[in-house]
């Protein structure tokens, strides 16, 4: 028997989070239909349910989240040719709808005109079927799960973030933040040759698994930390050296003061993390010791880089994974990301299919 139910997990406003019904759409023109199979959920999709809005983008209409996701082909639409139906596949949610400057400059992240999954107005991919551009669709080989594939969205973000830094051979780097985005830092930076990873967070267990996946030196901070402290710490724990690159990955001001202390007179700082607009910086260190301010918007042409470092085992972000849900139990999954338990909360939409 056909299925003809599309279980989709909508916010309808602020707070008001459902699974609904919709009909499955077709394919057009470059596109795919996917069954969907593992999707992660964000801080993002977690802030858009219990806030309506970040910034500027404000939940106006029913909007189905989710952004970190694979699946399967399912069909293919008029003019698609490096896809077929059965091939499994991990999605880039973010796609240029214009070939503009920013394009042709290769960095289609900075489009205005981008469409990127589960931000107002566009659609995101918590559902069982979804169509999405074929090109921004990408083989995963046998060896990946569909897990796998929906963590290359997160991984994408610290690829991008280290890339950014500059991080290479024999780098030393501060992460701020032991988060999702943190701990793929701290894999994407080893993996890219950094000889020695601090990492900082507010919570112990979040720092455990920091140690476990290759950090060489952790910092407890608490709310009585100073920037200028947590600074002093991470240059006494390299015998006097300082960082050449730190990533900011919890876009609180203490942290974001703290990278400015830490780094290297003529070394990088990336901003990552968000959380207000507007942050109170020293800004005189910045302009004395010419360190260089980077900032990070999601990411481009990733996913082949990420694929490739999967399957060669030089990145394992199979440890990321602490809970598993079914697309039925949506709302007790993103219960469980709003009160910090685990890491990444994975639901599970196909279940036709219990590969991970
Ligand atoms: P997360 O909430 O899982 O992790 C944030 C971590 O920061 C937590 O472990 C928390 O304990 C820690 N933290 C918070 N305040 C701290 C403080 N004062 N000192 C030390 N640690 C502190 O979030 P995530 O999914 O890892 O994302 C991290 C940040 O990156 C978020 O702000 C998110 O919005 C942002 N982000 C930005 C982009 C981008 O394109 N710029 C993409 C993805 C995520
Ligand atoms: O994985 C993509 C992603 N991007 C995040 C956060 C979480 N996940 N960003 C922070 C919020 N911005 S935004 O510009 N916006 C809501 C579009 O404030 C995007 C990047
Ligand atoms: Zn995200």
């Amino acid at each position: 028997m056909t299925q003809r139910e599309n279980l989709s997990v909508v916010l309808y406003e602020k707070k008001k989070l459902g699974l609904e019904k919709r009909p499955i759409p077709e394919p057009g023109p470059d596109e795919v239909l996917l069954k969907i199979h593992s999707v992660g959920i964000c801080g993002s999709d977690v802030h858009f349910w219990q806030n309506g809005a970040i910034g500027s983008y404000v939940v106006k209409k029913p909007l189905v989240l989710g952004h970190e996701a694979s699946g399967t082909v399912f069909k293919v639409g008029p003019g698609v040719q490096h896809l077929k139906p059965g091939d499994r596949v991990a999605i880039e949610p973010g796609f240029p709808r214009e070939n503009d400057e920013y394009c042709r400059a290769g960095h289609y992240n900075l489009s205005p005109a981008i469409f990127f999954a589960a931000t107002p107005p566009d659609d995101g991919l918590l559902s069982q079927y979804s169509v999405h551009k074929a090109n921004y669709c990408y083989k995963l080989p046998e060896s990946l799960s569909f897990e796998e594939g929906a963590l290359i969205e997160p991984l994408s973000v610290a690829i991008h973030s280290c890339r950014r830094g500059g991080v290479t051979f024999g780098s030393k780097v501060f992460i701020l933040g032991a988060g999702t985005i943190g701990l793929m830092n701290l894999l994407v930076s080893k993996a890219m040759g950094a000889s020695q990873i601090l990492i900082c967070d507010l919570s112990q267990n979040r720092l455990q698994n920091a140690k476990e996946m290759g950090a060489t030196f952790t910092f407890l901070t608490d709310k009585n930390t100073s920037a200028e402290e947590l600074g002093q710490k991470v240059k006494d724990a390299l015998g006097g050296a300082m960082p050449d690159i730190s990533i900011e990955c919890t876009g609180a001001e203490l942290c974001i003061q703290a990278g400015i202390h830490a780094t290297k007179p003529g070394g990088i700082f990336v901003l990552v993390g968000l959380d207000k607009p507007s942050a109170n910086i020293p800004i005189l260190k910045v302009v004395v010791q010419e360190i260089d301010i980077r900032g990070v918007f999601r990411y481009c042409n990733t996913w082949p880089v990420a694929i490739d470092m999967l399957v060669s085992k030089r990145i394992d972000v199979k440890s990321l994974v602490t809970h598993r849900f079914p697309l039925e139990e949506a709302v007790k999954a993103f219960e469980t990301v709003k009160e910090g338990k685990g890491i990444k909360v994975i639901l599970k939409c196909d279940s036709s299919n219990q590969n991970p």
